[in-house]
């Protein structure tokens, strides 16, 4: 997959990109994720990528011009378009189910704004599909763009250790994930449940499926509700 992210601020990126997994991810050529500034693709002595609203209101809007040159650019370098997406707080929220259909495209361009957000045509004239990572209003795009990056390059098959699974992980079968425990067996008195050292794992599964379901009607009922309504299973014999 090539991923390109576009921003004003590409050394955001430089930390996040260079440890643990998309460190791994990036050496083994799973992944390739090339950054470009907006700023680059001003057209000014003043490079300037914002402008005010028409209309009025407070704030800057990003400019239509340097984006689309941006993208255009990056586009060039691929014979696919590839998918693009906006992070905004007005997108669909990301989701584990997103993040498996986006791991799957060859080619993903994000775009992170900064200001008060983009001008209308930059949406609908580049098809960019607007992408939330949640409720809440954040700076600017990077960090979104991260995010979705870190868990889309995880669901790549060959990102992921030896060490590490996708498979147990929260959502991966619709619920939260069962309680975990290491050693020592007791810790300041509090004890690994009897269950887990038993050695029986047909019986360490289904402790795990309930803790499973327990936890997720407890603490995300809407997700519990929407794994009951899922394609029947084993699940709704529990
Ligand atoms: N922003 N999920 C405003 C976000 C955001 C989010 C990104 C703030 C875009 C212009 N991005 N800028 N929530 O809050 O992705």
């Amino acid at each position: 997959m090539r991923i390109d992210v576009l921003t004003l601020f590409p050394e955001m990126f430089d930390s996040p990109l260079s440890h643990s997994i998309l460190k791994r991810a990036q050496e083994r050529n799973i992944v390739e994720i090339v950054l470009s500034n907006i700023r680059d693709f001003a057209t000014d002595s003043y490079r300037k990528v914002d402008d005010k609203p028409y209309g009025g209101g407070a704030g800057m809007v990003m400019m239509p011009g340097p984006m689309f040159d941006c993208v255009e650019h990056a586009q060039a370098q691929a014979d696919e378009p590839g998918r693009v997406i906006l992070l905004t707080p007005q997108g669909k929220p990301l989701t584990q189910e997103k993040v498996v259909e986006l791991s799957t495209e060859p080619r993903l361009i994000l775009i992170a704004g900064r200001y008060e957000g983009f001008d209308e045509r930059i949406r609908t004239g580049l098809s960019a599909e607007p992408i939330s990572i949640g409720d809440y209003v954040l700076s600017g795009g990077e960090l979104g763009a991260m995010v979705l990056i870190d868990a889309v390059v995880r669901m790549i098959p060959g990102a992921l250790g030896d060490d590490d699974s996708a498979a147990d992980d929260s959502f991966s079968n619709g619920l939260l994930e069962y309680p975990q425990y290491t050693r020592p067996e007791v810790f300041r008195d509090m004890k690994v449940p009897e269950i887990l050292l038993s050695g029986d794992h047909g019986k360490i599964d289904q402790w795990r499926k309930e803790q499973s379901l327990e936890r997720t009607k407890q603490w995300r009922p809407e997700i519990y509700e929407k794994y009951l309504q899922s394609a029947p299973t084993d699940k709704n014999e529990q």
